[in-house]
């Protein structure tokens, strides 16, 4: 007799947990060799699905393959916060619910927001090669010499759940705080960071600049040439958001010329496939997207997916819908 649990498609490995949970509730579909599915797999392992659960790596839902999922789907759960890869609107249309993770990765995003926030200052990148490249001969009172981060100026660009937590981890270094968001947070949610109605306003006041916005069709490109330049001289971008909010030609010159001190980059336009004048750059501090990236938050994330599912097929409203 066949089952009669919901029949999911899961697109990448997902922690042991995570997918022993998923084992028991669904025919679930894992993908045993994690390698990132194309398109045509989706939609092949989607034909006799309820449900699929996937990443941010799954592009594809951005660019059209919703209308092409067979009529079976009902949900698309996505392990990740961000869902600028999820075409929220043509999910409407086929009336496919779409949930996210939002929450559970807050604080292992924002302490890697810190992270590069005093990697890019103090050269964590130039200072480790040194050392492991045995390139480290003596001590000098001069060189190789960073910036502090104590006491200066933060500037934050969204101000969400995220942004929050940056706020607060930087109140411990100090520093003086503001930020630009849409519309201001309660002031107990803002740290004591002082809310600027235009971008633009609160440019000269960041030392450091951390990007904590979603990637949206108003935000994509938003840190170009007009933006950078209206940073003080000698600024350190930050960013564990999305790649595309900022203009990499721009942010690529203002690092060359000395315009920006340093940059601290956890996300990039086109990752994994970043690019690659980034490498040369002695002056930036690189991760490889590993914001949420800790045992305990990715176990979290995918518990969080997996109860929006369950919510869903037991025919409650999912905590976290989208649509
Ligand atoms: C993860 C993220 O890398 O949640 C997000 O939006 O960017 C990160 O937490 C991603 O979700 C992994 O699937």
């Amino acid at each position: 007799m066949a089952s009669a649990l919901p029949r999911l498609l899961v697109t990448r490995r997902l922690p042991k947990a995570v997918e022993a949970r998923l084992a028991k509730a669904y025919q679930a579909q894992f993908n045993a060799d994690d390698q990132p599915m194309s398109e045509a797999d989706i939609l092949a392992g989607a034909a006799d699905k309820d449900a699929l659960l996937i990443t941010p790596m799954d592009k594809s839902f951005a660019t059209g393959i919703i209308a092409r999922l067979p009529p079976s789907i009902k949900i698309v759960a996505t392990f990740s916060v961000g869902h600028e890869h999820v075409d929220i609107a043509a999910a409407r249309l086929r009336n496919i619910a779409v949930t996210n993770t939002p929450d559970v990765l807050t604080d292992a995003t924002a302490d890697i927001a810190l992270l590069l926030i005093l990697g890019a200052a103090r050269g964590a990148s130039w200072g480790e090669r040194m050392v492991r490249d045995d390139r480290w001969t003596s001590w000098s009172p001069t060189a190789p010499l960073g910036f502090d981060v104590t006491g200066r100026r933060l500037g934050i660009l969204g101000m969400g759940r995220i942004g929050q937590a940056v706020a607060k981890r930087a109140k411990g270094f100090d520093m003086e705080l503001h930020y630009y968001n849409r519309r201001p947070v309660a002031a107990e949610l803002a740290h004591g960071a002082r809310y600027h109605k235009k971008l633009d306003d609160m440019l000269p006041f960041c030392d450091f600049l951390s990007i904590n916005c979603a990637s949206t069709p108003e935000t994509r490109g938003l840190v170009n040439d007009g933006v950078i330049a209206g940073l003080p001289d000698g600024a350190i971008i930050v960013n564990t958001a999305r790649g595309d909010i900022v203009d990499d030609d721009a942010l690529i010159a203002a690092l060359n010329s000395g315009k920006l001190a340093a940059a601290g980059l956890d996300v990039f336009r086109n990752e994994p496939r970043i690019d690659p004048r980034y490498r040369g750059l002695d002056n930036v501090f690189l991760l490889p997207h590993l914001g949420s990236a800790t045992r305990d938050t990715r176990i979290a994330m995918g518990m969080r997916a997996v109860d929006n599912l369950d919510a869903f097929f037991a025919g409650r409203k999912p905590g976290d819908l989208l649509t």
